[in-house]
């Protein structure tokens, strides 16, 4: 397997889950700007949607969207239990929180990378974030992760999507069950692992 990604983006959930699950696999940088890789290859033809993360299977297929891969790969190894059972009502809890942080947190960060957008239109998107920033506040006190003391993918996503506010002068500062989930998450070895490989812990 080989996992194309751009450091920081939302490939580092799978890449983080990659290394939570020891699973040994390639990973092939994406300059997003050039849609071209370090490996040499023309992105578009890798996942013509051009956007990080896609997974590229032994057998040829290439797998893109966070929440299918972090499925796929969690279910690489079940035994290391980072999505519940099959069929478990806690899969679906896993699944409803993988579903509020792409189409809540992930795509509520995305016009802020738009630099030319106006200051009031950017207050709008912030005040968007805060408001979901404050639920997730109250569903993470006493709890050290989302599904309570088990670490699952929903993690990995949301601390990477997370990772994006500080970029964007967002301050966690007022949600202390999310600032002390950042740092529950940022301290665990594979995280930090997946971080160095993509040149991030300068930043962490
Ligand atoms: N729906 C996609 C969204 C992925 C996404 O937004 N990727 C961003 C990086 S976080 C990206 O590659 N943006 C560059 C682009 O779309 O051109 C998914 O869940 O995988």
């Amino acid at each position: 397997m080989k996992l194309y990604y751009s450091p920081g983006a939302s490939s580092l959930a799978p890449h983080i889950i990659a290394c939570e699950a020891g699973l040994d696999i390639e990973f092939d940088r994406v300059d997003l700007n050039t849609q071209t890789t370090a490996s040499g290859t023309l992105f578009d033809k890798i996942n013509p949607k051009g956007n990080v993360p896609a997974l590229a299977l032994s057998c040829g297929e290439v797998l893109t969207e966070v929440s299918a891969i972090l499925e796929y790969l969690a279910d690489r190894v079940p035994d290391h239990r980072l999505l519940p059972e099959l069929g478990s009502l806690e899969r679906y809890r896993v699944k409803e929180w993988v579903g509020f942080i792409a189409t809540e947190l992930h795509k509520g960060f995305d016009p802020l990378w738009d630099g030319s957008m106006p200051d009031a239109a950017r207050r709008l998107a912030v005040q968007y974030l805060q408001r979901r920033l404050s639920y997730l506040d109250s569903r993470l006190e006493g709890r050290s992760y989302l599904m309570g003391e088990r670490f699952t993918v929903a993690d990995a996503y949301c601390f990477t999507v997370l990772s994006w506010a500080r970029f964007h002068r967002i301050d966690l500062s007022e949600y202390a069950a999310v600032q002390a989930f950042m740092h529950e998450v940022s301290n665990r070895p594979m995280v930090r692992r997946a971080m160095e490989a993509e040149g991030l812990m300068h930043a962490a």
